[in-house]
C-alpha cells in the first residue's frame, strides 16, 4: 500500500510524563516506547503513523483537522480533556475520519469525574484499560477501519 495514508496517534496533556510517575495506574512504558510499538505494529499492517503529544487543547484540535485530509484514522488519548473538551468533541464530529478513543487505564473504573467522556460521544469506538497494549489494539482497529473505507468490498 504505497499511498496508504498514515494513522494519526494523538496524545493529550501530561502523557509526556508516562513512565516517570504513577506506574501502578499507567504502567512503566514511556510515550517514546509506545510510539515505537505503534510504529512497529502499524508497519506490520502496511501503515505508517504520525505520533504527537501536546498539553494544549487547541493544538490537538489543529491536529484532528489536519488528519481530515492527511490521515486514514485517528487514535486519540485526549488525557483529561477527554472529560471536559467540547472543542475536541466538535472537531471529531467535523472531520469525518474515524477516531478511536484510547486510554491506558479504564476511566469507568476510576473516579466519578472520569466517567463522562465528551470525546467518546463523538468517537467511533473506545479502547481502554489495557495499558500500553490499548494503543496496539487501537492500531489494529484503525487499520481495519481504514481498509474497509479504502476498499469497502474487501
Ligand atoms: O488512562 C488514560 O490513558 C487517561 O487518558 C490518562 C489521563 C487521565 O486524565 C484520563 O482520565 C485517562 C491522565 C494522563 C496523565 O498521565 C500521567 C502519566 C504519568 C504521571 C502522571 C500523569
Amino acid at each position: 500500500m504505497p499511498d496508504a495514508k498514515p494513522i494519526y496517534v494523538l496524545n493529550g496533556p501530561n502523557l509526556n510524563l508516562l513512565g516517570t510517575r504513577e506506574p501502578d495506574i499507567y504502567g512503566h512504558a514511556t510515550l517514546a516506547d509506545i510510539e515505537k510499538a505503534c510504529a512497529d505494529r502499524a508497519g506490520q499492517l502496511g501503515r505508517g503513523i504520525v505520533f504527537r503529544q501536546s498539553n494544549v487543547e487547541g493544538e490537538l484540535v489543529d491536529w484532528l483537522q489536519e488528519a481530515r485530509d492527511k490521515g486514514c484514522a485517528v487514535i486519540l488519548n485526549a488525557g483529561a480533556y477527554t472529560h471536559t473538551s467540547v472543542a475536541l468533541h466538535d472537531a471529531i464530529k467535523a472531520i469525518g475520519v474515524p477516531v478511536i478513543e484510547t486510554h491506558l487505564s479504564n476511566p469507568a473504573a476510576r473516579e466519578e469525574f472520569r466517567h463522562v467522556s465528551l470525546v467518546g460521544k463523538a468517537a467511533k469506538g473506545v479502547i481502554a484499560g489495557f495499558g500500553a497494549a490499548s494503543y496496539l489494539l487501537a492500531v489494529e482497529a484503525a487499520a481495519l477501519l481504514a481498509r474497509d473505507q479504502e476498499s469497502p468490498a474487501a
